[in-house]
């Protein structure tokens, strides 16, 4: 006998206000899964130890991670001797912006003004500027940018970075990972890793606009370094050093990136 098949559950259709009550309910849900998940992430972020402090500014360490990533992408990508754009001399700025002067207070006796370079034997080199003009002189057109948002073509002269390590001998000290550089008074620094100093636009400026430079653009002697933004071309040079070791920073310091790249 065929027994009387069981009823089946019919699928009631769905009333629009269930619908929309379904929707809200999805929508919320993952409204809160997606917010618990950020909030999860901050949560990590912010109880990550921070980095131990040398010489940049204390970030969590993940952050710091993700910034050497960045930072080693660019190094990469600068190393195979990829140059800066330049542009002819007509192009330059005939009145150069200045920016900020720590370390400029006292100008210094152009006469008596050495730069002092010291090897990490303890050795120290005592250079007059005629010395480096006696090098050859290489020139440079490109656009200065400085983090705070402005940028200018402008035309620099000097030897090049690397053209002096050699003519010095300084070879076996560009083999380390860094060099410092400070003004005569000591307050402002910057440090540079040795690839991007040696870079072949880098040079120890003593001209702008084919005339010496004038105090506030860093007289007698300045760093151009063009892969780089402003805050590391320092003004008026009074030492070099080197070392494997990070020198200090004065713009690190404060949390500027320690590469600050372009
Ligand atoms: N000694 C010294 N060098 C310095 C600075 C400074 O304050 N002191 N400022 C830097 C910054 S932030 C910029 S943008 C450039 C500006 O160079 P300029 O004044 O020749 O345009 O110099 C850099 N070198
Ligand atoms: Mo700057």
């Amino acid at each position: 006998m065929k027994s009387n098949p069981k009823p089946k559950k019919v699928k009631k259709p769905l009333t629009i206000e269930q619908k929309i009550n379904r929707r809200t309910f999805i929508s919320f849900g993952t409204f809160a899964v997606l917010s618990g998940a950020a909030y999860g992430g901050w949560n990590w972020l912010k109880n990550s130890p921070k980095e131990m402090r040398t010489v940049t500014a204390g970030a969590k360490v993940p952050l710091r991670r993700a910034l050497n990533k960045t930072e080693l992408f660019f190094r990469n990508f600068f190393s195979n001797n990829n140059l800066v754009k330049t542009y002819p001399k007509e192009r330059a700025a005939k009145v150069v912006r200045y920016n900020s002067g720590i370390g400029l207070q006292t100008e210094p006796d152009i006469e008596s003004w050495r730069l002092q370079v010291k090897k990490q034997s303890g050795e120290v080199l005592n250079i007059t500027l005629d010395e480096l003009k006696s090098l050859p002189k290489t020139e440079i057109v490109f656009d200065f940018k400085c983090v705070e948002g402005w940028d200018q073509i402008s035309h620099w002269g000097g030897v090049k970075f690397s053209d002096f390590i050699h003519h010095f001998k300084l070879d076996d000290q560009a083999k380390l990972d860094y060099v410092g550089l400070v003004t005569p008074d000591k307050k402002y620094y910057v440090g540079l890793d040795m690839p991007s100093a040696m870079h072949p636009q880098t040079l120890l400026a003593y001209e702008m606009n084919d005339r010496p430079l004038t105090p506030k653009h860093g007289q007698p002697l300045r760093l151009i370094i063009p892969v780089k933004y402003g805050i590391k071309n320092l003004k008026c040079i009074g030492a070099m050093s080197f070392s494997n070791q990070r020198p200090p920073d004065y713009w690190a310091e404060q949390g500027y990136d320690y590469y600050s790249g372009l």
